[in-house]
């Protein structure tokens, strides 16, 4: 098999980047190591920024997204026994952003390849990319428990964290930089109506919280909880204690408690490898970086990475220019260390440390007072949020 672009790995990032090419007339082949079903029932992130929003209408893949994504305007922030809107649209000239989970986002992108897109292949697991360097790269999968190859002009890697197209960058050549955090998420989905209307993003005495939702009667919290912490060791009657002692810390407010569906432990990274591109290999969304989920950025980055690209191959393609396809890599880092420092700075404001000292405690509060205080500010915190 031949393709001009071949995309290792079918999340959001191989998903999109092959709807995108198919639209401009670039012929690819997704691969993907798991079944339909296991891609489709992953449960991950929910916050849309407005690129992204767009780039899904864009090429065709925001039908359902419109009719049952929840658009919101703003963010809540909880902290010192205060409440603070942070107000979007009034603070970054009218961008909005959407809930809608990536499950969802996924089984629509996928519906689409399989109706009319390139050739989508599950359980085609990559071993190995060879040829990088030279005029025609080879990816090396299994197909039904037997090795098999794609010959092509391009390869992206769209395979994840824990992908193999990173590898195939030289090791000489490669850096990765990355940050461990000394505590992870404990993530519950439960079949009850979210107590807000928007995210609630709480600093409490005792740790982190996040009140975030799929649907009108569905909703997905979150808190802080040491590493290494099994999530089976937790009742669901402690669970929703702990994230209502940590929610309901103004006024009158009370958190709506139901069956929780679903419940994960999720530890936290920060890692970026540089560079993105090595000879006709390129890197996009988490093969490439990992952000904390505290800024909601990791699915948007992935998106933003993959919309540059097909822009990129599309100039190459249709004009013979290589300019776009070279700043590849630089153009993008820039904006994943933007990402990086924005959440890093939420997540280290937000969270309490296992030895956390008073002092620090105190900083982490003058800083929600500042954001609370200064439109300015605020403004910063929105349109790094809202994208
Ligand atoms: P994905 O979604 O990890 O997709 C990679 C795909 O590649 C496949 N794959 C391979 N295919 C072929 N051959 C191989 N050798 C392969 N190795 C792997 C995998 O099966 C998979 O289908 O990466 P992509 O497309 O870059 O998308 C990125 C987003 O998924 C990610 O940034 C976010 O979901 C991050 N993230 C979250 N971000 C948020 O903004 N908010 C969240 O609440 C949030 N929760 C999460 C998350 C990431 C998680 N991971 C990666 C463990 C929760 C989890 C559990
Ligand atoms: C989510 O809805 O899953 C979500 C929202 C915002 C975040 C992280 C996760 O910062």
């Amino acid at each position: 098999m031949h393709t001009t672009v071949a995309i290792v790995g079918a999340g959001p990032a191989g998903l999109l980047l092959a709807r995108l090419l198919h639209a401009r007339g670039v012929d690819c082949v997704v691969l993907e190591s798991r079944d339909r079903g296991h891609v489709e029932r992953r449960q991950r992130a929910g916050m849309l920024e407005q690129g992204t929003v767009d780039a899904l209408r864009d090429c065709g893949a925001g039908a359902r997204m419109d009719r049952e994504g929840l658009v919101h305007d703003g963010i809540e922030l909880r902290f010192d026994g205060r409440s603070h809107r942070v107000d979007f649209p009034a603070l970054t000239g009218g961008r909005r952003v959407m809930i809608y989970a990536q499950t969802e986002l996924v089984k629509d992108l996928i519906a689409l390849q399989l109706d009319s897109g390139p050739p989508l292949l599950f359980e085609a697991p990559v071993t190995g990319v060879t040829g990088v360097d030279g005029g025609r790269p080879t990816v090396h999968y299994q197909r039904n428990g037997e090795p098999a190859t794609l010959t092509c002009d391009y390869v992206v890697g769209c395979d994840g964290y824990h992908g193999v197209t990173r590898t195939a960058l030289p090791a000489g050549a490669r850096h990765t930089f990355e940050r461990g955090h000394p505590y992870s998420w404990f993530a519950i989905l439960a079949d009850v109506a979210p107590s807000c209307d928007e995210l609630v993003y709480a600093h409490s005495p005792r740790g982190f919280a996040l009140h975030s939702m799929r649907s009108p009667r569905v909703s997905r919290l979150y808190f802080q909880v040491p590493n290494g912490t099994d999530p089976a060791a937790w009742s669901d009657a402690e669970i929703w204690a702990e994230l209502a002692a940590r929610l309901e810390t103004i006024g009158d407010w009370r958190l709506r408690t139901g069956p929780i569906t679903a419940r994960a432990v999720l530890p936290m990274r920060s890692s970026v490898t540089e560079p993105m591109r090595h000879g006709r290999l390129f890197l996009a969304g988490d093969a490439a970086h990992i952000v904390p989920p505290t800024g909601a950025k990791g699915l948007n980055l992935a998106v933003a990475d993959v919309v540059e690209l097909a822009g990129a191959f599309d100039r190459l393609f249709a004009d013979g220019s290589p300019e776009s396809l070279d700043a590849y890599s630089d153009t993008r880092l820039r904006a994943v260390w933007r990402a990086e420092h924005f959440s890093a700075l939420m997540t280290s404001t937000l969270h309490l440390a296992p030895d956390q000292d008073p002092f620090t405690t105190r900083l982490q509060l003058a800083q929600l007072h500042r954001l609370a205080d200064s439109p300015h500010a605020a403004a910063e915190l929105a349109a790094n949020y809202a994208g």
